[in-house]
C-alpha cells in the first residue's frame, strides 16, 4: 500500500494472531506472563509454549523487547514489547513508546526476520491517547528505516475502524 525507501508499509484491520508473517509484536507487560487485550489473544492463539518461553526469559523492562516462538500461530515469532502506562504525558511516555517500536524492529532484524506486524501498543488498557500514539509509531518505523533499512515489510494492524482511519490519514500524510 505504501512504500518508504525499500520497505513496504501496510495498514490492515483485523486480528494480529491470524497473520502469516515473520514476526507479530505483542503489547505485553513487564512480567511477560500474559494479560488481556492483544496479549491475551496472542497467548490463547499460540498456546502454552509461548508462556513457557516467557517464564524462562523472566520479564522485560518498559521500552525493550524479547522474542519467543509463535507456537500454534501462523507467524514465525512473537516479539514481546512493553509500552508505557500513560499517566500525564510527563513520565517519558513518548520515549518509552518510541523505544518499544524501535527495539522491536531491532530485535526482528537481529533475528533475520524481514516482515513484522504491530498492534497499536499502549492504546488499550495502558491508555495512551490514540492520536499521539499513532504518530509515534509511524515516526519510529520511519526512523528505523532511515537508520538501518533491512526490513521488507511493516504492517500496522488496527483492531478498530477508528484506529484504521487514524493510521490511514497519517500514513497518507507522511509517506
Ligand atoms: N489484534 C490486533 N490488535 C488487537 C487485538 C488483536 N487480536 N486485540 C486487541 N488489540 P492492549 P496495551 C488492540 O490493551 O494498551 C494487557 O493486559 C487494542 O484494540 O492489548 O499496550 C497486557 O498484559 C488496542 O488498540 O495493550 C498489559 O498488561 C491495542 O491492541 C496491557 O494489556 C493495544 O491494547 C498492555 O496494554
Amino acid at each position: 500500500m505504501y512504500k518508504y525507501k525499500d520497505t513496504k508499509i501496510n495498514l490492515i484491520k483485523g486480528d494480529i494472531t491470524k497473520l502469516e508473517i515473520d514476526a507479530i509484536v505483542n503489547a505485553a507487560n513487564n512480567s511477560l506472563l500474559g494479560g488481556g487485550g492483544v496479549d491475551g489473544a496472542i497467548h490463547r492463539a499460540g498456546g502454552g509454549e509461548i508462556l513457557k518461553e516467557c517464564k524462562e526469559i523472566g520479564g522485560c523492562p518498559t521500552g525493550e523487547a524479547r522474542i519467543t516462538t509463535a507456537g500454534k500461530m501462523p507467524s514465525k515469532k512473537v516479539i514481546h514489547t512493553v509500552g508505557p502506562i500513560y499517566k500525564d504525558g510527563k513520565q517519558n511516555e513518548e520515549e518509552f513508546l518510541y523505544n518499544a517500536y524501535f527495539n522491536s524492529l531491532k530485535l526482528a532484524v537481529k533475528n533475520k526476520l524481514k516482515t513484522i506486524a504491530f498492534p497499536s501498543i499502549s492504546t488499550g488498557v495502558y491508555g495512551y491517547p490514540k492520536n499521539e500514539a499513532s504518530s509515534i509509531a509511524i515516526k519510529a518505523v520511519i526512523d528505523f528505516i532511515d537508520r538501518y533499512g533491512e526490513i521488507d515489510e511493516v504492517i500496522f494492524v488496527a483492531f478498530s475502524q477508528e484506529d484504521y482511519d487514524l493510521y490511514y490519514k497519517k500514513l497518507n500524510k507522511n509517506i
